[in-house]
């Protein structure tokens, strides 16, 4: 983000213009939201709903993001179980952990498009950074290579299929994160 102000003086009448008098110049810009590089690493899927007539579903992962890019998986055909061992990196603005917006993964059945249109939504995940339960940066030492170039431990994280936290989950996904800088390269 780039805050510019401009403004215009007769320097022959007025002289030269000190800003800081002018109450604009000395508010502070408001706080940015600091820009974040999340990667999401997304190991497998358990027990998901079989949407497809062969009793499996070709899932793949898509990750939401604030930059509407299509960021998913890879699908894997016909399981119930299925096992990606990808990596989805993504831009996040948050200021901190507390108050971040979740992760949310949705997890689709491909369908082909020829015999039906469209795919079925099997659930999604909403993974919130600061819940003890969700594995981030483990290391807090060493140069940023070291820090973030590790696979912290996954967890299991339930699928529901709305946003209603006390439904029943209609299976799990084991994933973990690490956060950078946004400039940061894998
Ligand atoms: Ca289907
Ligand atoms: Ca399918």
């Amino acid at each position: 983000m780039l805050q510019i102000k401009l403004s215009i003086n007769n320097k022959a009448m007025n002289g030269s213009v000190d800003f800081k008098t002018y109450d604009a110049w000395r508010k502070p810009p408001p706080r940015r939201l600091g820009s974040k590089k999340i990667r999401c690493f997304l190991f497998q899927c358990r027990d998901i709903p079989a949407a497809d007539e062969d009793g499996a579903s070709d899932s793949y992962i898509s990750v939401w993001n604030p930059n509407n890019e299509d960021l998913r998986t890879r699908k894997i055909e016909d399981s119930v179980n299925p096992i990606y061992y990808e990596t989805i990196e993504m831009l996040y603005d948050f200021a901190d952990l507390d108050s971040a917006p979740p992760v949310i993964l949705n997890i689709w059945d491909y369908d082909d498009a020829l015999m039906d249109s469209t795919d079925d939504f099997l659930g999604r995940a909403v993974i919130y950074l600061n819940d003890p339960k969700t594995s981030t940066n483990i290391r807090d030492f060493g140069d940023d290579e070291a820090k973030y170039n590790g696979v912290p431990m996954p967890e299991w994280h339930d699928i529901k299929f709305g946003f209603d936290q006390s439904a029943p989950s209609c299976g799990q996904v084991l994933c973990s994160f690490v956060i950078t800088r946004d400039d940061f390269d894998f």
